[in-house]
């Protein structure tokens, strides 16, 4: 017989686990009927992977906050400002890296399908780029998404989730996803000022009791975000007086601005998605009437929520503190007569 076919029918491996994970090699050689032996044997290489390969998403960072500039800057830039990770395997090569870009905004789930955001699943439609290519026997490399949301309109502001997972050569898939959550926030807080009433008047003593007394008798008010939540607030006090303009830097009047000084404490104190707090200025506030002096005020103050939105302009309240009695004079009486 001068052809014939073969075929390992008994004695292989026969489950996964027999298998197990590695490099291969059979080599085969045939015996003719006059006892020659093949040499060199035929053989062939191939890879039994059994094990998923492995990603991270190292931008953006869990729980991160980015406002209508920084999620530009930093997930719809150039290289290396994008979403991105790593993604590495065991034995076969990285082979592709598959992602999806979720937000929920207005009680609703919409997925980014690479040029929109729709409201059905079009699955894993980002294909992130591979540095090195993926392939056989790649056993790290780094993936980038180049088709996010363009503009900071794309984004809006909602919560994001990005899901990735890696395949390998051996088409093991990753599961489950490596999944991180950020906030994209573009709406400034807000900030009230409860105390004082615009346009209050204050002598010596009722300054002292209604401004600069223990809380609540303190200048203070609210602040609001929509989403990222308060963050701070930042206040300012500046003074009019005798045609001049200084400011409260925190222990006397002076006539350069030094900025917003009063930080004011929050209660329930800021942070993530701390959507409603109140403010006071619980320090550094102007403490005795002769701190205060007599002038027209001007409080200023502004809320920054966890994105970094600052708001603009500022809130703002004028009251005068008058501390001088008024003085009266008896005018005498006019003389009558012909004089
Ligand atoms: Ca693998
Ligand atoms: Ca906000
Ligand atoms: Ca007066």
């Amino acid at each position: 017989m001068l052809s014939t076919t073969w075929e390992i029918a008994s004695s292989f491996p026969a489950l996964a686990s027999d298998w197990g994970s590695g490099v291969f090699t059979l080599n085969v050689h045939a015996t003719d009927v006059s006892n020659n032996v093949q040499s060199p044997d035929t053989s062939v290489w191939f890879v039994v992977d059994q094990t998923q390969p492995s990603t991270t998403i190292s931008n953006p960072a869990e729980g991160a906050f980015f406002n209508a500039t920084t999620v530009i800057q930093n997930l719809s830039g150039a290289s290396p400002n994008r979403i991105r990770g790593t993604a590495t395997d065991d034995l076969s090569g990285v082979a592709g890296v598959s992602a999806k870009l979720v937000r929920f905004a207005s009680g609703a789930t919409q997925y980014w399908n690479g040029t929109a955001w729709v409201g059905t699943d079009p699955g894993y439609v980002l294909t992130p780029t591979l540095t090195p290519a993926g392939g056989n026997f790649v056993l790290s490399t780094t993936w980038e998404i180049t088709n996010p949301p363009t503009l900071a309109t794309d984004w809006g502001t909602s919560i994001y989730t990005v899901l990735v997972h890696a395949t390998d050569v051996s088409s093991n898939v990753q599961a489950p996803d490596t999944q991180v959550q950020f906030t994209v926030d573009a709406v400034q807080p807000t900030t009230t000022i409860t105390n004082p009433p615009n346009g209050t008047f204050y002598n010596a003593a009722t300054v002292v009791s209604s401004l600069s007394s223990a809380s609540p008798n303190r200048m203070r008010g609210t602040a609001t975000d929509d989403l990222a939540g308060v963050q701070s607030v930042s206040g300012k006090l500046t003074r009019f007086a005798s045609g001049t303009t200084t400011y409260w830097n925190g222990s006397a009047w002076v006539g350069s601005d030094p900025g917003y000084v009063l930080t004011p404490t929050l209660t329930p104190a800021g942070g993530a998605f701390v959507l409603s707090t109140t403010w006071e200025i619980a320090s550094s506030f102007p403490a005795l009437a002769s701190d205060w002096g007599s002038g027209v005020f001007t409080l200023n103050v502004h809320a920054t929520d966890m994105a970094a939105n600052v708001q603009s302009p500022d809130t703002t309240a004028w009251f005068v503190v008058d501390q001088v009695a008024p003085s009266t004079t008896i005018q005498p009486p006019a003389r009558h007569g012909n004089g």
